[in-house]
């Protein structure tokens, strides 16, 4: 360590490497909200002991929410929630030829006494799981919270820009017959 490193605040887990093209759209995110964070692979059936460990002493490394993504029967966020106290959030990965929906399913199907905030399958739920986490964060840092806000105003922004575009090729319509 060069004494310069900033202690990642979430944890993107995922169960393989080829769960990185979506799982990326978490970083994403992240690096747009300045929030530092850290990426591993550990698999839940292949990597059982080391995916413990991890769950175990991410609290004390001073982590503050996890991201599990993974696919096929994707017990990654549920063993990492059944070993730490820190919220976790999964992201079902349409990798197997279920499409997802067996990665959803073992995602969501948790338990009662182990919960894990299950988001959608593929990048659209990496992202979410994102501004989930900064949202788990926005409750003790307020400029956070702050640029959550921000970021509601440029999403109302765009569904106003395009919606005012679809007016315009309604009106182009209506006057030129529809052609
Ligand atoms: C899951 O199996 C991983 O999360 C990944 O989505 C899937 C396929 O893994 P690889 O065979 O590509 O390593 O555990």
């Amino acid at each position: 360590m060069s004494g310069l490193e900033i202690t990642p605040w979430v944890g993107i887990v995922m169960g393989s490497d080829s769960d990185f093209p979506v799982m990326e759209d978490a970083m994403r995110v992240l690096e747009t909200f300045a929030i530092p964070y850290e990426v591993r692979i550990l698999s839940a059936h292949r990597s059982p002991e080391e995916t413990a460990q991890y769950a175990r002493t991410c609290a004390l490394r001073g982590l503050k929410v996890l991201i599990a993504g993974a696919g096929w029967a994707a017990h990654l966020a549920g063993v990492l929630a059944a070993a730490t106290t820190l919220p976790v959030i999964g992201v079902p990965i349409a990798s197997s030829p279920l499409q997802g929906m067996d990665a959803l399913l073992a995602t969501v199907q948790m338990p009662p006494g182990v919960p894990v905030a299950t988001m959608a399958i593929g990048q659209g739920g990496a992202r979410n799981a994102a501004l989930f986490a900064v949202q788990v964060l926005a409750v003790s840092h307020a400029h956070l919270a702050e640029r959550l806000l921000a970021y509601k105003d440029v999403l109302a922004a765009e569904v106003a820009a395009k919606n005012e575009k679809m007016q315009q090729r309604l009106s182009l319509r209506a006057v030129t017959g529809g052609d």
